[in-house]
């Protein structure tokens, strides 16, 4: 069952995924097991978008029907004291419209107890700025990029914080798909995490720090 979950995501099945995660979690599977299996597919998608089988809007059917397949599962995935840790202020950098990745982080960040504040994507370096400064409660800020042509936004994002005089406010952290702990060091951030649930646990060790 958790097969087709992946065959669903894959082929875009958008108005099967949700039945069909649900018949997947009531057949045995964990929602963690589930969520990897989705994870899995897009995986799959990229090589295939890379070998020229699929097109962008191929890709972008298998990312709404994934986003959707993880709607079932938040409330699974969740349960964490409502924000206990105070504010987490999270987006993906300017350029950059990936937001499967980010979102997963935000679900497993609030699940840990945060409050969120999700710019979403695309999002200026001078707006993440603007929002730790609107929330001067808030103690850490995510940085999300997926794409090797915006880390340079993940750089400029960094470093406006910093200039800002933020650093003393807030914790930088840092990830996505091209992003190294070597990277994340040298522009500056804080933390970097390879996934979501190492982020959320990140999260809290940075906000009790
Ligand atoms: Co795009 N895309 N895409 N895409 N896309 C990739 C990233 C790519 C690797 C595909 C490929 O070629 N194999 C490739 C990038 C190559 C590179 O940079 N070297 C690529 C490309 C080229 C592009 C376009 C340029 C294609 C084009 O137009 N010609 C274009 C760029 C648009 C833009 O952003 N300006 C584009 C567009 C798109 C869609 C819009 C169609 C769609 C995104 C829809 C959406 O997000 N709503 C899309 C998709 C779906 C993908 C793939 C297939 C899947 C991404 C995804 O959602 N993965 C992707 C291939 C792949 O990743 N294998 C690909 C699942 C998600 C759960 O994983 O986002 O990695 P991920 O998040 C992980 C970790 O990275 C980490 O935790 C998450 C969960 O564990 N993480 C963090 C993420 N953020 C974090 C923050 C943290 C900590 C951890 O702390 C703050």
């Amino acid at each position: 069952m958790i097969e087709s979950v992946k065959e669903m995501v894959v082929g875009g099945k958008l108005k099967k995924i949700e039945g069909t995660v649900q018949e997947a979690l009531d057949g045995g599977a964990t929602a963690q097991e589930v969520l990897d299996s989705m994870m899995e597919a897009m995986d799959e998608v990229g090589g295939k978008f890379q070998r020229n089988e699929i097109y962008v809007p191929e890709m972008l059917v298998a990312a709404k029907t994934m986003q959707r397949g993880v709607g079932v599962l938040k409330p699974l995935l969740g349960g964490g004291g409502v924000g206990k840790y105070g504010k987490y202020i999270i987006g993906t950098v300017a350029g950059d419209l990936h937001d499967i990745g980010k979102n997963l982080v935000a679900m497993m960040i609030e699940a840990a107890g945060f409050e969120v504040i999700d710019l979403g994507i695309d999002v200026p370096a001078e707006k993440f700025v603007e929002a730790v400064k609107a929330n001067p409660d808030c103690k850490v800020v995510g940085v999300s990029a997926l794409l090797t042509t915006t880390m340079e936004a993940m750089r400029v994002t960094v470093k406006a914080l910093i200039d800002a005089g933020l650093k003393s406010q807030v914790k930088i952290m840092v990830g996505g798909a091209p992003i190294t702990q070597a990277f994340a060091d040298e522009i500056g951030a804080d933390a970097y995490t390879a996934d979501a649930a190492s982020a959320a646990t990140k999260a809290k060790e940075l906000a009790e720090a």
